[in-house]
């Protein structure tokens, strides 16, 4: 077994960590009653969004009857309200603010979670799992300086724990629009190969900025690079062009490469990681689903995601392995309204609420920044039940960790905690505290009926969205109990609990 330790770049002010130590060996045989486990992180849906959520101007059948199979959370929460530092978390079990270039990855990132670290695909497969990883990836792809997409990508998915990988590298609002799997631009004619820039121009492909007049879909922010399929992108891509996708047909490519991962492990203990494009922006439904949801497009691909599930369940149901599937249903980060598109979606509400009754966002160190639907369905251990403990994504690796009794490897998840019992609804003891970031990487901390959002001097506001980030030169201080949209900051009122949890904050960071 290697053993390597190593010192991750710190953030000024964060004491220095441990780094992780890498899983090489497999574990044999006895995986005959282990759960498959199914992770699906979402994109931007909000704790809003859903039905069994309260919402009444959409439906979502499928995922409502998850939730009534399972243990549907209140009180939990992603690490952080962006979708990179998200699934970082999640797939590490360490804070995504104790490494630098944990932000929002450009499309030719290099892979930015450490290949000597023990993920939590890593230890599924040390476990005895098959495991794949499927749809949005957005934690970078190759080596630093930049992805080639033209050859063999390494370090990809396969490096940090994953057999078998499906994925939409970054988002779908940026380049390049390509699907890679195992390493391999999906359909690329060598002939006609892929140049990617965040910086420059590249190539003759015609650009929002440039272009105005080819562009279906307007930019409301941003997004007036490269233009692809209609769409100005974030990003300048030229080549390519056999494999470029088609934005209507993802839903249906990323559901499809997700069964057949599921139908061809049936046999095996199998841990399918999967992220949807849904509903992050552009959104483009299929025509199945457009128009359908009378909210306009936010709407239908609120429809095209609780499609997706649907078809996730049914497959269990027909391969009769759903019982013994452990099937989790999350978002990312909080819900926006206008990303960066004219697509209508602020005039076509209709009165939805995607953030429900919490005060920001997506980007935001307020509630619905983090706060998000949490399900967790097991028919075979689990009795449907509503769970309103204080629940945070970064525990799902130590949790499951704990179910098939794998010990963490030294220096592995440091910041996840085992609490499985949380996790399968079978206890509701809060997390004595937990910590959630911000896109400025400022801190709050929730512990109890309180919150604490430490003092920044970044913007109060995100300069494209106006999302309110909950930055302030102060101290803030709520009483979730009695104020869960954060009306008023009590900071002044209570000196003593603002001291304890900005204390308690640093050690967070020091640990
Ligand atoms: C922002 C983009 C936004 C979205 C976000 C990442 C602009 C103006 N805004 O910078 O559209 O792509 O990054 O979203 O470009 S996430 O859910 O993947 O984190
Ligand atoms: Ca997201």
């Amino acid at each position: 077994m290697r053993n390597v330790s190593r010192l991750l770049p710190l953030l000024p002010g964060i004491a220095m960590l441990t780094g992780c130590n890498h899983a090489t060996q497999k574990s044999n045989g006895q995986n005959g009653q282990k759960p498959n486990i199914i992770y699906i992180f979402a994109d931007d849906l909000g704790i809003g969004d859903l039905s069994c959520y309260g919402a009444t101007k959409v439906s979502t059948p499928n995922i409502d009857r998850l939730a009534g199979q399972g243990v549907q959370f209140t009180n939990a929460y992603a690490t952080s309200a962006t979708s990179t530092p998200s699934r970082f978390g999640l797939l590490t079990g360490m804070y995504p603010w104790r490494q630098e270039n944990t932000g929002i990855a450009p499309g030719n990132s290099e892979l930015i979670i450490d290949t000597a670290c023990v993920t939590m695909a890593d230890m599924l497969k040390d476990a005895g799992y098959a495991t794949g990883a499927v749809g949005k990836w957005h934690l970078g792809l190759g080596p630093k300086g930049g992805t080639d997409f033209n050859s063999q990508i390494s370090p990809n998915a396969q490096s940090i724990g994953f057999d078998y990988e499906f994925i939409i590298p970054a988002t779908v609002d940026r380049v390049p629009c390509v699907f890679v799997e195992n390493g391999r631009v999906v359909g690329l004619d060598p002939n006609d190969p892929i140049t990617v820039s965040y910086d420059h121009k590249v190539g003759d492909w015609p650009t929002g900025e440039e272009n105005p007049e080819l562009v279906t879909l307007k930019p409301s922010q941003g997004h007036n690079n490269t233009i692809i399929n209609g769409i100005p992108r974030i990003g300048w891509m030229t080549g390519g062009k056999s494999a470029l996708w088609k934005d209507e047909d993802i839903a249906d490519i990323i559901t499809d490469k997700a069964k057949n991962f599921i139908a061809s492990h049936q046999e095996d203990p199998f841990f399918l990681y999967m992220g949807t494009q849904d509903v992050h922006v552009p959104r483009i439904p299929h025509p199945r689903f457009a128009g359908k949801s009378g909210l306009g497009t936010r709407g239908d691909v609120i429809l095209q995601l609780d499609w997706t599930i649907g078809e996730i369940m049914h497959t269990l149901d027909s391969l009769n392995i759903a019982d013994n599937t452990i099937l989790i249903f999350t978002s990312d980060n909080g819900p926006v309204i206008d990303d960066g598109y004219q697509d209508h979606a602020y005039e076509l509400l209709n009165g939805h609420t995607p953030m429900g009754i919490y005060r920001g966002g997506k980007y935001s160190a307020y509630e619905a920044g983090t706060r998000i639907p949490f399900i967790v369905r097991w028919p075979a251990k689990v009795k449907p039940n509503k769970q309103q403990a204080l629940f945070s994504q970064i525990d799902v690796y130590a949790s499951l960790a704990s179910l098939l009794n794998q010990p963490l490897h030294k220096g592995a998840a440091p910041d996840s905690q085992e609490h499985l019992n949380v996790l399968l609804g079978k206890s509701n003891t809060d997390r004595d505290h937990i910590v959630q970031q911000n896109l400025n990487n400022t801190l709050a901390i929730v512990k109890g009926q309180w919150k604490y959002i430490e003092p920044s001097d970044k913007p109060a506001i995100e300069f494209w969205t106006k999302m309110e980030l909950g930055n302030d030169k102060q101290p803030q201080l709520y009483d979730l109990s009695s104020d869960p949209s954060e009306k008023t900051n009590v900071a002044a009122q209570h000196t003593d609990i603002v001291k304890e949890l900005s204390a308690l904050l640093e050690t967070v960071k020091e640990k």
